[in-house]
């Protein structure tokens, strides 16, 4: 299992925060999910072995926010 957290870019409200939420949480192989608005985050734990950071950066972006930082 593993941890990373996202910096996101273009979040305007916590409804940015639950569409991505909600995104997330649908992907295979993710175990917990949570976004902040207020700190621009996503928090993301999940089996590398099922899905990739890339992967999970790519659904990020899909409604048109952007991932500037990983860690
Ligand atoms: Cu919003």
């Amino acid at each position: 299992m593993k941890n990373t957290i996202f910096r996101i870019e273009g979040l305007r409200c916590d409804g940015c925060a639950s569409t991505i939420k909600v995104l997330l949480d649908k992907e295979p192989g993710v175990k917990a999910v949570s976004v902040s608005f207020a700190s621009g985050e996503a928090r993301v734990l999940y089996d590398p072995g099922i899905v990739t950071e890339d992967r999970l950066a790519a659904t990020i972006e899909r409604p048109g926010y952007r991932v500037t930082a990983r860690q």
